[in-house]
């Protein structure tokens, strides 16, 4: 209950920050960032969304926190395209499912877009399969709505869900991001590997980009380039870092 309390402080008192973990392609190029929501809380340091994100769907917060996360990277693209820089990066952003469902998702994210006159393709959804199939209906048309104005989705934890390959073809899908569990377990268990392989052998056969998540060792990598995978993200390449240790990263890179 305590930590409730604050919550409900945290965004007027401004304690949320953004992090960003890299993502890369075959050659190592930086393509992409997913953001990852932390929270400074003033006595417990910064407090993992592990901790909060469940409980702020529980109790509603999760609204005015999934808005502020896609204002801040909408700014933050903005920020870079004013400085002429980072040009082509995309950021993915975590979507959760009460957020996703709400009534004016789609309208807040069109004026967000417009707002900041963004190029809607630089911005990355990423939903999980319980998400998707909780409201098929609902999903069916906001996604479609989206796709229309240029947002791409990427399926996140693929394959730990009730995956349904149905949806796969009916749904707007850019990108499969292939769970870590399948990642960490390359090289260790057969079957894991296999799955990996067969996840990248479908994305690819289906037009659909592939990104591994997880990724932590160059066995892993090779293995899953030897594969075909399109995109890389994981501790190999780097933690999710602050705003100005990942640009400095990127520019030392690019
Ligand atoms: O870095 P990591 O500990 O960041 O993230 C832990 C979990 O929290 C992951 O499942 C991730 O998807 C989720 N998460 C991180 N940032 C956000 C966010 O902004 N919104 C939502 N809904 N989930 C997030
Ligand atoms: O659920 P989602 O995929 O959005 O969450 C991503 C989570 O994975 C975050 O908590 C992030 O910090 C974590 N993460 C990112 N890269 C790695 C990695 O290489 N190894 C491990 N163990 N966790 C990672
Ligand atoms: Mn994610
Ligand atoms: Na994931």
């Amino acid at each position: 209950a305590a930590l409730e309390n604050d919550l409900r402080q945290a965004l007027e008192e401004n304690q949320f920050q953004l992090y960003y973990q890299m993502q890369v392609n075959q050659i190592g190029q930086i393509l992409g960032a997913e953001v990852l929501i932390r929270w400074l809380h003033p006595q417990r340091g910064l407090v993992s969304p592990l901790e909060f994100i469940e409980l702020a769907e529980e109790t509603g917060q999760i609204l005015p926190i999934g808005k502020w996360v896609i204002e801040t990277a909408c700014a933050q693209l903005k920020t870079w395209e004013n400085q002429h820089r980072f040009a082509n990066l995309q950021l993915a952003v975590n979507v959760s499912a009460p957020q996703f469902h709400q009534n004016d998702f789609v309208e807040h994210i069109r004026h967000t877009l417009q707002h900041y006159r963004l190029n809607p393709e630089r911005l990355k959804l990423e939903l999980t399969e319980s998400l998707v199939l909780d409201d098929i209906e609902d999903t069916i048309t906001k996604m479609q709505q989206l796709r229309e104005i240029g947002v791409r989705f990427s399926m996140d934890d693929f394959g730990t869900g009730y995956s349904s390959l149905y949806y796969l073809t009916k749904l707007p899908i850019d990108q499969l991001k292939i769970d870590q569990s399948f990642v960490q377990n390359i090289g260790i268990t057969q079957n894991d590997g296999v799955i990996v392989q067969t996840i990248i052998g479908m994305a690819n056969n289906l037009g659909i980009e592939s990104l591994a998540e997880g990724v932590e060792t160059e066995e892993q990598r090779a293995f899953l380039e030897q594969h075909g995978c399109n995109f890389y993200q994981g501790y190999l390449f780097s933690r999710p870092l602050p705003l100005n240790q990942f640009e400095e990263r990127f520019i030392a890179a690019n």
